[in-house]
């Protein structure tokens, strides 16, 4: 496995495989907390994780900005075709893998294979990208989380795809899934996404919007329908976001996903896919909308990354803050880990980090964060003090009338009858400092 580049162009010249070197180590090509077998209950790190690379902001990304060109240049972007670009592009990409100790990645289909105009040309690329990518995953055990289409970028999705007031452009994006599905099963991909950053609108007053939604489920059907007959049995995805390419996005947040899922019954194939700076850009913390999806039992994967309070808007940063972190572990931890999904790095470098390095420190500095996270999130839960204060705060809902209450066996006027008792006005702390020390304090223990 480690030979595969033997032989073949190496990309990162001069970065070897990144390993653990612990939390006083001085290399910045070095995890300081990601140490992938060590086992935290039952499982290792790396099982806990399961880490992925995003294709697009790590060999697609280039700098650029609304007010500004390419910063960053790629040595893979040279090339004699589309598909020898490709090619170039998924060596580099399986290199920095495997350097890194990622076992798994995620890509959108035209981030890896050359796009076209034409239905059957846009095929006949991502079928030979496809076969390129089997070699790469067969040769170094790297696996696919999720692909997906991007059905936002081609100016013909300008009113967006499967909420398109034109049904022709709803079937050009009907195409892309069907073709992505189709890969998805060669790759054994564990997971299909949606996002759908123009299903929306910008004018209410030429929109039809309870059609547009019904358009929506009828294209999401169609694609599950489609990937249980091929044979794909793992996961569908919606990844919520309120605004952004588009002013309303129908995805706004995961309650709002939940609703619709709900509403159309497909909530036994589809789960969440939760971006922290979504969340953060919907109003909401990162965990509150991992909570909301797991509450649901629907909690499929995550999109890790953040905002920047100040900029409030998509930076998609590398994820660094700890506590963040932790807080959204800690709801994974509950949900009992997130089964077929994983943490993918939908991150990208600041326009001015112009070295090859960087892109290896960004990711170690996500993969260290969400490590020490899960660490604090694990003591947390092994120490059981947040639990029975949790259990504490509710218990008058445990026995007796509150119990009746919640099995749904009294009355209004027998709750009035038991409001008489004279505890009605009493007040109980909810410790909220304390909790916020408690987090502190183990997270400054390890
Ligand atoms: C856009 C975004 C996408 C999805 C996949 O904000 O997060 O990259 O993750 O289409
Ligand atoms: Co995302």
């Amino acid at each position: 496995m480690s030979n595969y580049f033997k032989g073949s162009r190496e990309f990162f010249p001069g970065i070897a495989k990144i390993c653990f070197e612990g939390k006083t180590s001085k290399n910045p090509l070095a995890f300081k907390f990601y140490n992938p077998q060590e086992k935290l209950g039952e499982l290792s790190m790396e099982e806990h994780l399961r880490f992925a690379v995003a294709y697009w902001h790590s060999f697609c990304g280039d700098g650029g900005d609304p007010f500004g060109n390419a910063t960053q240049s790629h040595p893979w972007n040279q090339g004699d075709s589309p598909l020898q670009r490709a090619e170039n592009k998924a060596d580099a990409a399986f290199e920095f893998f495997t350097k890194l100790g990622v076992k798994y990645y995620c890509f959108h289909d035209v981030d890896a294979s050359p796009d076209a105009e034409s239905v059957v040309e846009y095929e006949e690329n991502y079928q030979k990208v496809a076969e390129m990518l089997l070699q790469r995953q067969q040769a170094t055990g790297v696996k696919l989380l999720w692909n997906t289409s991007n059905l936002f970028s081609h100016p013909r999705y300008a009113n967006g795809a499967a909420t398109n007031p034109d049904f022709h452009i709803l079937s050009r994006g009907a195409a892309q899934v069907k073709k992505s599905l189709d890969v998805n099963v060669m790759l054994g991909g564990e997971n299909y996404v949606f996002w759908g950053g123009r299903e929306g609108y910008t004018l209410l007053q030429n929109t039809m919007m309870q059609r547009e939604l019904d358009h929506l489920a009828q294209f999401l059907s169609l694609s599950r329908d489609y990937g249980r007959k091929i044979g794909f049995t793992g996961t569908f995805l919606i990844e919520p976001k309120p605004m952004e390419p588009s002013k309303h996005q129908y995805d706004v947040d995961a309650a709002t996903v939940i609703g619709f899922l709900s509403r159309y019954g497909l909530d036994k194939d589809f789960k969440l896919n939760i971006e922290a700076n979504h969340a953060t850009l919907a109003g909401h913390d990162f965990a509150h909308d991992l909570q909301v999806a797991a509450d649901a039992g629907l909690l499929g994967s995550i999109d890790a990354n953040r905002g920047d309070p100040v900029n409030g808007w998509d930076t998609d940063q590398f994820p660094t803050d700890i506590l963040d972190a932790t807080k959204a572990m800690m709801v994974v931890l509950d949900n009992g880990g997130l089964g077929s999904g994983g943490l993918n790095f939908d991150a990208k470098l600041r326009r001015n980090s112009t070295d090859a390095e960087d892109l290896f420190i960004g990711h170690i500095g996500g993969m260290d964060s969400f490590a020490l996270a899960l660490k604090i999130a694990h003591r947390v839960k092994e120490e059981g003090v947040l639990a029975k204060m949790l259990t504490q705060r509710y218990q008058s809902f445990d026995s007796g009338t509150g119990a009746k209450f919640e099995a749904g066996q009294i009355s209004l006027e027998e709750l009035r009858d038991f409001a008489i008792d004279g505890q009605c006005n009493r007040m109980t702390s909810g410790k909220q400092e304390l909790i916020e020390n408690y987090l502190n304090q183990v997270m400054f223990s390890l």
